[in-house]
């Protein structure tokens, strides 16, 4: 058995905001991370920003700040969120680490001396997005991206090419050769038959932005985010640089490397990288584990599609572990998952308040009450302990052997089954009766410590992913957290519990309606203030056809010309800023757009009871004129 683990995230981008979906990633990761360590395996776990690309250069814009200012935002706010959501990262890598920089660009340099790298053009469209190049046959319609649906911009450029078609027949030799390369089997079935289907050398240099690692042979060149970003896994690690130890011990040496990714990146990891770590010599030591998307009902959810949930939506109403247990609960390795505000609250009450929070509050309840505090193993048996003791001992293997296999939704379910077996238990014996027989003292004593071992058993098996409940629950039962250790783990192992403290409720039930309330008051409110307005609002400007029929100069402005403006039949008095471009004589007879619910003005001593709109880039003005429709038909 493997005696190290290391596993990984993608690294995300810096120009977008964390949401329920991407964190989906980290928390998987971390839960993984956690049962690793508590396996006794030395883990490292690593996350990170991806902060080169024009991408991010766009939003530093938008944001009215230096590229290195934004991403030196959005990195520590996204250190901070992780956190505040537990994750126990072991390095947070970002791609303008100076050492990272460095690193990547001694690569491509290797790359080009080797003539795996070659300078070509590259025409074709880009999304900007995705930072991806496609072919037209890959375009969706009207050549938007395929993978986001945005336009894509048409470009053609000098570009540096990685070559893939020299290493296609290699790399499905090593995907045949093993099997468990790719997970789950769908992916890896995608995989060889994107392959096979015939490699294009991949770009992998830009010329149009400046935002990155600058080619050191070329620096008229920017590695293109790809390049950069997937050699974080070795650069975080000290690969090229003087002190390789991690690289040596966590690579090299090591059988366990997990590169844990969604599957719209699946290509990147599955072709692409390794062709670069073969080019390169360096072995293959990781397996990839791809998951679907979190959905909600209007497709993927991200910022860009503006159906996101944001953590910090969710935790400061629920706390940490809720949505960390539902993270680690609805995404299946292989498929999609669908949030919903009904699921995640009816998951809550039915398994963490329920199955969960009420067997902790209840057992730790009847210690107290029946045996002052305190359980210690007895030499009584009732009917029902053989059926719980093989249900824990069922329950340890598989939840094991799930996480072992990254299947944590199923990790969780395998947990369950003794969760809810411990809930019968209790029906089964029923201790309040017991209670009340004297002659029956010894089997509560044997019943109270089944149900608190029970819970120290619970207490292990959930702690990867309900941190803080796990830690509440071993702090109750007065057990070190040190000693905790899914390691030969079992029932029994631990036989006397001399203080079983009171502790609070775990998990309070929720009110769906309530929640369903507050969560569409929420997106009610009033959005961020944006030069955007409502149709309502747009719907309220009142214009009309009108007809000039005379126009002068203003006695005492020079820009200004006043017009009588024939709307139905009403006239109406319009000055208008326009003596610059147009002569007053030439006007007479022109039919144009007039907003007619302005509130009356003065300018310059004139009264004004409306607008004339015309079109304007600042150097030219031109009046919008109507052809046929008459004075007074209104626009809209
Ligand atoms: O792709 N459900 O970064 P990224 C599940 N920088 N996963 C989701 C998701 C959702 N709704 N939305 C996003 C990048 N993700 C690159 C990676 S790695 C060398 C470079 C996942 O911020 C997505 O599938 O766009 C991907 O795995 C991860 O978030 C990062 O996405």
């Amino acid at each position: 058995m493997c005696k190290k683990c290391y596993v990984t995230t993608p690294i995300y981008y810096a120009s977008g905001k964390i949401q329920i979906g991407n964190s989906y990633t980290t928390v998987a990761c971390d839960v993984f991370a956690r049962f690793n360590r508590q396996m006794n395996r030395k883990t490292f776990y690593l996350t990170g920003m991806d902060e080169h690309g024009q991408k991010i250069e766009e939003a530093a814009n938008k944001a009215g700040l230096t590229p290195k200012a934004f991403v030196d935002k959005v990195a520590s706010e996204t250190k901070a969120l992780w956190q505040t959501m537990n994750i126990n990262y072991d390095y947070f890598i970002r791609t303008t680490d100076k050492n990272h920089e460095e690193v990547v660009a001694n690569v491509f340099e290797k790359l080009l001396a080797n003539d795996d790298i070659y300078l070509g053009t590259y025409s074709g469209n880009y999304c900007v997005s995705c930072e991806t190049f496609f072919t037209k046959t890959q375009l969706g319609e009207n050549d938007t991206c395929p993978d986001c649906g945005k336009p894509t911009k048409l470009v053609s450029e000098e570009s540096y090419f990685l070559r893939l078609k020299k290493y296609a027949d290699k790399l499905l030799a090593y995907i045949n050769e093993h099997p468990d390369f790719i997970v789950p089997e769908t992916r890896r079935n995608e995989v060889i038959a994107f392959i096979e289907a015939g490699l294009e050398d991949l770009c992998v240099s830009r010329t149009s932005f400046d935002w990155g690692i600058k080619v050191k042979s070329n620096p008229r060149h920017v590695i293109y985010v790809w390049i950069d970003a997937l050699f974080n896994y070795l650069t975080a690690l000290g690969y090229g640089s003087k002190n390789d130890d991690k690289y040596q011990e966590f690579w090299l040496n090591n059988d366990a490397v997990y590169h844990v990714v969604g599957k719209d990146i699946l290509r990147f990891h599955a072709i692409y990288w390794p062709i670069m770590l073969m080019a390169l010599d360096i072995p293959i030591r990781f397996k990839l584990y791809v998951h679907g998307w979190i959905l909600t009902k209007d497709g993927k959810m991200s910022k860009s599609r503006g159906n996101a949930v944001y953590p910090m939506d969710m935790i400061n109403r629920y706390g940490v572990d809720a949505l960390r247990y539902y993270l680690t609960k609805e995404l299946p390795l292989g498929n999609d998952g669908l949030f919903s505000y009904e699921r995640f609250v009816e998951r809550y009450n039915a398994e963490l308040a329920n199955d969960l929070g009420n067997l902790v509050s209840r057992v730790i309840a009847m210690v107290n009450k029946y045996c002052g505090g305190s359980a210690t193993m007895g030499f009584v048996r009732t009917p029902y302990d053989d059926s719980l003791i093989e249900v824990a001992t069922t329950s340890i293997k598989n939840t094991i052997f799930c996480f072992e296999n990254f299947r944590l939704q199923d990790a969780v379910a395998e947990t369950w089954q003794f969760v809810r077996r411990v809930n019968k238990y209790i029906d089964e014996t029923a201790p309040w009766v017991l209670a009340k027989d004297e002659k029956a003292y010894n089997t509560l004593q044997t019943v109270m410590y089944n149900l608190v071992e029970s819970l120290r058993v619970i207490a292990v098996l959930i702690s990867p992913y309900l941190v803080d409940a796990s830690k509440k629950i071993l702090k109750a039962l007065n057990i070190a957290l040190d000693d905790v250790s899914f390691v030969n783990l079992a029932f029994g192992e631990h036989q006397s519990y001399p203080k079983v403290d009171k502790i609070d409720n775990l998990f309070n039930r929720l009110i769906l309606e309530d929640e369903l309330a507050y969560f569409a008051k929420k997106e009610e409110t009033p959005l961020p203030k944006t030069d955007m307005i409502s149709i309502d609002e747009f719907m309220k400007t009142k214009i009309l056809v009108g007809k000039i029929i005379s126009s002068k100069k203003h006695p005492d402005a020079d820009k200004l010309l006043v017009s009588q403006v024939e709307i139905g039949n009403k006239v109406i008095q319009v000055v208008s800023g326009i003596a610059k471009y147009y002569d007053p004589a030439t006007l007479i007879g022109k039919k144009v757009m007039v907003v007619t619910n302005l509130l009356p003005q003065k300018v310059r001593g004139i009264l004004s009871e409306g607008m004339i709109l015309c079109a304007t880039d600042n150097d030219t003005l031109e009046l919008i004129e109507i052809k046929d429709a008459k004075s007074g038909a209104v626009v809209k």
